[in-house]
Protein backbone atom coordinates (compact mmCIF):
# COMPACT_ATOMS: atom_id res chain seq x y z
CA UNK A 1 0.00 0.00 0.00
CA UNK A 2 1.48 3.51 -0.64
CA UNK A 3 0.38 6.83 0.65
CA UNK A 4 -0.49 10.18 -1.87
CA UNK A 5 1.24 12.81 -0.24
CA UNK A 6 2.23 16.47 -0.60
CA UNK A 7 6.40 17.39 -0.39
CA UNK A 8 6.25 19.66 2.05
CA UNK A 9 10.46 20.32 1.39
CA UNK A 10 13.31 18.96 -0.23
CA UNK A 11 16.66 18.51 1.62
CA UNK A 12 19.39 16.99 -0.96
CA UNK A 13 18.21 13.42 -1.27
CA UNK A 14 15.15 13.63 1.18
CA UNK A 15 12.19 15.36 1.06
CA UNK A 16 9.36 15.90 3.53
CA UNK A 17 5.79 14.81 3.03
CA UNK A 18 2.47 15.05 4.80
CA UNK A 19 0.93 12.61 4.93
CA UNK A 20 -3.58 12.01 4.78
CA UNK A 21 -3.29 11.30 8.46
CA UNK A 22 -1.65 14.78 8.80
CA UNK A 23 1.74 13.22 9.96
CA UNK A 24 4.61 14.71 8.26
CA UNK A 25 7.28 12.61 7.35
CA UNK A 26 10.85 11.97 6.56
CA UNK A 27 11.45 10.24 3.11
CA UNK A 28 14.08 9.20 1.25
CA UNK A 29 14.56 9.82 -2.41
CA UNK A 30 15.76 7.52 -5.02
CA UNK A 31 17.72 8.53 -7.78
CA UNK A 32 15.26 8.02 -10.60
CA UNK A 33 12.94 10.49 -8.30
CA UNK A 34 15.77 13.43 -8.38
CA UNK A 35 12.92 15.93 -9.60
CA UNK A 36 11.13 15.62 -7.33
CA UNK A 37 10.55 19.22 -5.04
CA UNK A 38 8.11 20.92 -2.77
CA UNK A 39 5.00 21.31 -4.12
CA UNK A 40 4.71 17.76 -5.93
CA UNK A 41 2.23 14.92 -5.23
CA UNK A 42 4.08 11.84 -4.27
CA UNK A 43 3.51 7.95 -3.85
CA UNK A 44 5.19 6.63 -0.44
CA UNK A 45 5.67 3.67 0.62
CA UNK A 46 5.37 4.29 4.43
CA UNK A 47 7.20 1.35 5.85
CA UNK A 48 10.10 1.61 3.68
CA UNK A 49 10.00 5.64 3.82
CA UNK A 50 10.81 5.97 0.11
CA UNK A 51 8.94 7.99 -2.65
CA UNK A 52 7.44 5.01 -5.44
CA UNK A 53 6.00 7.87 -7.73
CA UNK A 54 5.51 11.39 -8.55
CA UNK A 55 1.93 13.12 -10.03
CA UNK A 56 1.72 14.68 -13.17
CA UNK A 57 2.75 18.21 -11.99
CA UNK A 58 0.39 21.43 -13.56
CA UNK A 59 3.78 23.74 -13.53
CA UNK A 60 6.76 24.05 -12.00
CA UNK A 61 8.53 26.95 -10.73
CA UNK A 62 12.58 27.12 -12.64
CA UNK A 63 15.41 29.18 -12.40
CA UNK A 64 19.33 29.15 -13.53
CA UNK A 65 21.67 28.72 -10.65
CA UNK A 66 25.22 30.46 -11.02
CA UNK A 67 26.05 28.08 -13.27
CA UNK A 68 23.47 28.69 -15.69
CA UNK A 69 22.23 24.93 -14.60
CA UNK A 70 18.01 25.22 -14.47
CA UNK A 71 17.19 24.03 -10.94
CA UNK A 72 13.30 23.52 -9.94
CA UNK A 73 11.73 25.19 -6.60
CA UNK A 74 8.64 24.28 -6.55
CA UNK A 75 5.54 22.22 -8.22
CA UNK A 76 1.64 23.41 -8.72
CA UNK A 77 1.93 27.14 -8.11
CA UNK A 78 -1.74 28.62 -8.32
CA UNK A 79 -0.53 31.90 -7.47
CA UNK A 80 3.35 33.71 -7.57
CA UNK A 81 3.35 36.92 -5.08
CA UNK A 82 6.08 39.04 -5.82
CA UNK A 83 7.39 40.38 -2.36
CA UNK A 84 8.53 44.08 -2.64
CA UNK A 85 9.91 46.11 0.24
CA UNK A 86 10.60 50.02 1.08
CA UNK A 87 13.99 48.29 1.51
CA UNK A 88 16.24 45.95 0.36
CA UNK A 89 14.89 47.46 -2.96
CA UNK A 90 14.06 45.44 -5.23
CA UNK A 91 15.70 45.77 -8.95
CA UNK A 92 12.84 47.21 -11.34
CA UNK A 93 14.09 44.31 -13.86
CA UNK A 94 13.56 41.44 -11.31
CA UNK A 95 10.70 42.56 -11.41
CA UNK A 96 9.61 42.86 -15.30
CA UNK A 97 11.47 39.34 -15.37
CA UNK A 98 9.30 37.57 -12.34
CA UNK A 99 6.16 39.07 -14.27
CA UNK A 100 6.97 37.52 -17.84
CA UNK A 101 8.27 33.92 -15.98
CA UNK A 102 4.59 33.65 -13.94
CA UNK A 103 2.65 33.93 -17.23
CA UNK A 104 4.29 31.27 -18.82
CA UNK A 105 4.35 29.04 -15.64
CA UNK A 106 1.02 29.84 -16.33
CA UNK A 107 -0.07 31.01 -12.75
CA UNK A 108 -1.82 34.06 -11.78
CA UNK A 109 0.32 37.16 -10.56
CA UNK A 110 0.04 39.68 -7.52
CA UNK A 111 2.50 42.38 -5.91
CA UNK A 112 2.40 42.28 -2.33
CA UNK A 113 4.40 45.36 -0.74
CA UNK A 114 5.41 44.65 2.88
CA UNK A 115 6.87 46.88 5.48
CA UNK A 116 4.27 48.95 4.89
CA UNK A 117 5.08 50.62 8.26
CA UNK A 118 8.02 51.61 6.92
CA UNK A 119 6.82 53.73 4.00
CA UNK A 120 6.71 57.39 5.30
CA UNK A 121 9.49 58.41 4.64
CA UNK A 122 11.95 58.75 7.83
CA UNK A 123 15.29 61.53 7.29
CA UNK A 124 14.26 60.55 3.46
CA UNK A 125 15.91 57.10 3.52
CA UNK A 126 12.76 55.17 3.12
CA UNK A 127 9.62 55.84 0.58
CA UNK A 128 7.17 52.86 -0.24
CA UNK A 129 8.90 51.65 -3.99
CA UNK A 130 7.37 53.14 -6.68
CA UNK A 131 5.04 50.66 -9.39
CA UNK A 132 3.67 52.78 -11.34
CA UNK A 133 4.89 51.16 -14.42
CA UNK A 134 2.80 48.25 -13.45
CA UNK A 135 -0.46 50.15 -12.67
CA UNK A 136 -1.58 49.59 -16.24
CA UNK A 137 -1.74 45.87 -15.68
CA UNK A 138 -4.25 43.59 -14.53
CA UNK A 139 -2.63 42.94 -10.89
CA UNK A 140 -3.42 43.07 -7.33
CA UNK A 141 -1.16 45.10 -5.38
CA UNK A 142 -1.40 44.40 -1.81
CA UNK A 143 -0.07 46.90 0.83
CA UNK A 144 0.70 44.85 3.97
CA UNK A 145 2.78 45.08 6.69
CA UNK A 146 4.27 41.21 8.58
CA UNK A 147 4.71 43.64 11.68
CA UNK A 148 1.90 45.41 12.52
CA UNK A 149 -0.68 42.89 10.30
CA UNK A 150 -1.68 46.01 8.26
CA UNK A 151 -3.30 44.33 5.46
CA UNK A 152 -3.12 40.70 6.28
CA UNK A 153 -7.21 39.95 6.18
CA UNK A 154 -7.35 41.77 2.34
CA UNK A 155 -3.99 39.37 1.35
CA UNK A 156 -5.63 35.75 2.74
CA UNK A 157 -8.70 36.61 1.22
CA UNK A 158 -6.73 37.72 -2.41
CA UNK A 159 -5.05 34.26 -2.02
CA UNK A 160 -7.66 31.72 -0.33
CA UNK A 161 -8.03 28.51 -2.41
CA UNK A 162 -4.96 27.24 -4.16
CA UNK A 163 -1.16 27.20 -3.77
CA UNK A 164 0.71 30.51 -3.06
CA UNK A 165 4.24 30.84 -3.39
CA UNK A 166 6.00 34.29 -1.94
CA UNK A 167 9.46 35.18 -4.02
CA UNK A 168 11.54 38.38 -4.06
CA UNK A 169 14.78 39.07 -2.79
CA UNK A 170 16.10 38.24 0.47
CA UNK A 171 14.92 40.28 3.51
CA UNK A 172 11.68 41.77 2.10
CA UNK A 173 9.59 39.97 4.67
CA UNK A 174 8.89 36.77 2.88
CA UNK A 175 9.33 34.11 5.71
CA UNK A 176 7.55 36.62 8.07
CA UNK A 177 4.43 37.40 6.27
CA UNK A 178 4.17 33.37 6.17
CA UNK A 179 4.64 33.48 9.67
CA UNK A 180 2.23 36.04 10.54
CA UNK A 181 -0.82 34.25 8.52
CA UNK A 182 0.23 30.57 10.50
CA UNK A 183 0.77 31.56 13.80
CA UNK A 184 0.76 28.16 15.07
CA UNK A 185 3.97 27.35 12.63
CA UNK A 186 7.47 28.07 12.96
CA UNK A 187 9.29 30.00 10.16
CA UNK A 188 12.74 30.60 9.93
CA UNK A 189 13.31 34.55 9.92
CA UNK A 190 16.19 36.62 9.81
CA UNK A 191 16.84 37.51 13.24
CA UNK A 192 16.72 41.38 14.93
CA UNK A 193 19.18 43.42 14.17
CA UNK A 194 20.16 41.95 10.71
CA UNK A 195 17.96 43.77 8.76
CA UNK A 196 17.97 40.79 7.05
CA UNK A 197 18.81 42.34 4.01
CA UNK A 198 21.46 40.02 1.62
CA UNK A 199 20.79 36.84 4.38
CA UNK A 200 18.42 34.34 3.36
CA UNK A 201 17.73 32.07 6.05
CA UNK A 202 15.06 30.39 4.14
CA UNK A 203 17.37 27.89 2.56
CA UNK A 204 15.06 25.99 0.24
CA UNK A 205 11.48 26.20 -1.00
CA UNK A 206 8.69 24.75 2.01
CA UNK A 207 4.80 24.30 2.05
CA UNK A 208 2.44 25.38 4.60
CA UNK A 209 -1.05 23.74 4.56
CA UNK A 210 -3.54 27.41 4.99
CA UNK A 211 -6.25 26.92 7.32
CA UNK A 212 -9.73 26.03 4.92
CA UNK A 213 -7.76 24.79 1.92
CA UNK A 214 -5.07 26.52 0.11
CA UNK A 215 -1.48 26.56 0.76
CA UNK A 216 1.67 29.20 1.16
CA UNK A 217 5.22 28.45 0.00
CA UNK A 218 8.36 30.24 1.68
CA UNK A 219 10.70 30.81 -0.85
CA UNK A 220 14.84 30.88 -0.70
CA UNK A 221 15.51 34.69 -1.33
CA UNK A 222 18.14 34.69 -3.53
CA UNK A 223 18.85 37.36 -5.51
CA UNK A 224 18.91 36.83 -8.97
CA UNK A 225 16.15 34.29 -8.55
CA UNK A 226 13.51 34.43 -11.59
CA UNK A 227 11.32 32.07 -13.16
CA UNK A 228 13.46 31.40 -16.64
CA UNK A 229 12.45 32.49 -19.66
CA UNK A 230 13.75 30.61 -22.51
CA UNK A 231 12.27 31.94 -26.06
CA UNK A 232 11.39 35.14 -28.02
CA UNK A 233 8.23 33.36 -27.88
CA UNK A 234 7.85 33.15 -23.55
CA UNK A 235 9.23 36.69 -23.86
CA UNK A 236 6.17 37.99 -25.73
CA UNK A 237 3.87 36.02 -23.82
CA UNK A 238 5.42 37.47 -20.66
CA UNK A 239 4.84 40.80 -21.96
CA UNK A 240 0.74 40.88 -23.02
CA UNK A 241 0.68 45.09 -22.57
CA UNK A 242 3.58 45.15 -25.07
CA UNK A 243 2.62 42.31 -27.44
CA UNK A 244 -1.14 43.87 -27.80
CA UNK A 245 0.35 46.92 -29.46
CA UNK A 246 3.42 44.33 -31.28
CA UNK A 247 0.54 42.89 -33.34
CA UNK A 248 0.41 46.33 -35.19
CA UNK A 249 4.17 46.95 -36.28
CA UNK A 250 4.72 47.26 -39.76
CA UNK A 251 7.16 44.59 -39.67
CA UNK A 252 6.46 40.90 -37.96
CA UNK A 253 9.75 40.60 -36.33
CA UNK A 254 10.41 44.36 -35.26
CA UNK A 255 12.63 44.77 -32.25
CA UNK A 256 10.66 47.69 -31.64
CA UNK A 257 14.23 49.81 -31.41
CA UNK A 258 14.58 52.26 -34.46
CA UNK A 259 12.41 50.36 -37.11
CA UNK A 260 9.75 52.67 -39.00
CA UNK A 261 5.86 51.82 -38.04
CA UNK A 262 7.36 50.90 -34.79
CA UNK A 263 3.09 50.27 -32.84
CA UNK A 264 4.91 49.59 -29.36
CA UNK A 265 6.57 52.81 -29.72
CA UNK A 266 4.03 54.38 -30.81
CA UNK A 267 1.92 53.33 -27.71
CA UNK A 268 4.83 54.36 -25.71
CA UNK A 269 5.02 58.39 -27.52
CA UNK A 270 1.15 58.08 -26.38
CA UNK A 271 1.28 56.93 -22.99
CA UNK A 272 -0.50 53.61 -23.73
CA UNK A 273 2.88 51.54 -22.43
CA UNK A 274 4.63 53.02 -20.02
CA UNK A 275 8.80 53.49 -21.55
CA UNK A 276 9.86 51.52 -18.78
CA UNK A 277 8.23 48.21 -19.56
CA UNK A 278 9.50 48.52 -22.98
CA UNK A 279 13.00 48.92 -21.84
CA UNK A 280 12.42 45.48 -19.28
CA UNK A 281 11.55 43.76 -22.38
CA UNK A 282 14.47 44.90 -24.61
CA UNK A 283 17.08 44.13 -21.74
CA UNK A 284 15.41 40.64 -21.40
CA UNK A 285 15.65 40.56 -25.01
CA UNK A 286 19.71 40.76 -24.98
CA UNK A 287 19.84 38.39 -22.08
CA UNK A 288 17.88 36.00 -23.89
CA UNK A 289 20.00 36.40 -27.34
CA UNK A 290 23.27 36.89 -25.25
CA UNK A 291 23.18 33.55 -23.77
CA UNK A 292 22.03 32.01 -26.93
CA UNK A 293 18.85 30.46 -25.61
CA UNK A 294 16.48 32.05 -28.20
CA UNK A 295 15.06 28.57 -29.09
CA UNK A 296 11.86 29.98 -31.09
N1 LIG B 1 9.46 46.96 9.73
C1 LIG B 1 9.15 45.78 9.25
N2 LIG B 1 10.08 44.80 9.22
C2 LIG B 1 9.72 43.60 8.72
C3 LIG B 1 8.42 43.35 8.22
N3 LIG B 1 8.38 42.08 7.77
C4 LIG B 1 9.61 41.55 7.97
N4 LIG B 1 10.42 42.45 8.55
C5 LIG B 1 11.83 42.24 8.95
O1 LIG B 1 12.60 42.04 7.76
C6 LIG B 1 13.66 41.10 8.01
C7 LIG B 1 13.63 39.99 6.99
O2 LIG B 1 12.49 39.20 7.18
P1 LIG B 1 12.35 37.73 6.58
O3 LIG B 1 10.93 37.31 6.81
O4 LIG B 1 13.42 36.83 7.06
O5 LIG B 1 12.58 38.03 5.01
P2 LIG B 1 12.73 36.99 3.80
O6 LIG B 1 14.18 36.84 3.52
O7 LIG B 1 12.03 37.65 2.64
O8 LIG B 1 12.05 35.73 4.20
C8 LIG B 1 13.45 40.62 9.44
O9 LIG B 1 14.35 41.35 10.28
C9 LIG B 1 12.02 40.98 9.75
O10 LIG B 1 11.79 41.19 11.11
C10 LIG B 1 7.45 44.41 8.27
O11 LIG B 1 6.29 44.31 7.86
N5 LIG B 1 7.88 45.60 8.79
MG1 LIG C 1 12.84 33.79 4.28
ZN1 LIG D 1 7.70 47.47 -33.10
Amino acid sequence: MSLRCRVLARYGSEIDVLRPDGGVQRVSLRRRFDDVVCGDVVAVDPVGASVRGRERRRNHLRRRDRFNRSKTIAANIDRVWIVVAPRPAIPRLLIDRFLAGIRNLPAEAGIVVNKSDLAQPVDGMTSAPDLSDYAHLDLPVLRVSARTGLGLESFRAAASGGSNILVGPSGVGKSSLIQALLPDERLRIAGVGQSGEGRHTTTTARWYEARGGGAWIDSPGVRDFSPEIISVDQLAQGFPDLSEHAAACRFRDCTHRSEPGCAVRGAVDRGLLPAARLAAWRELLETLVADGRDRR
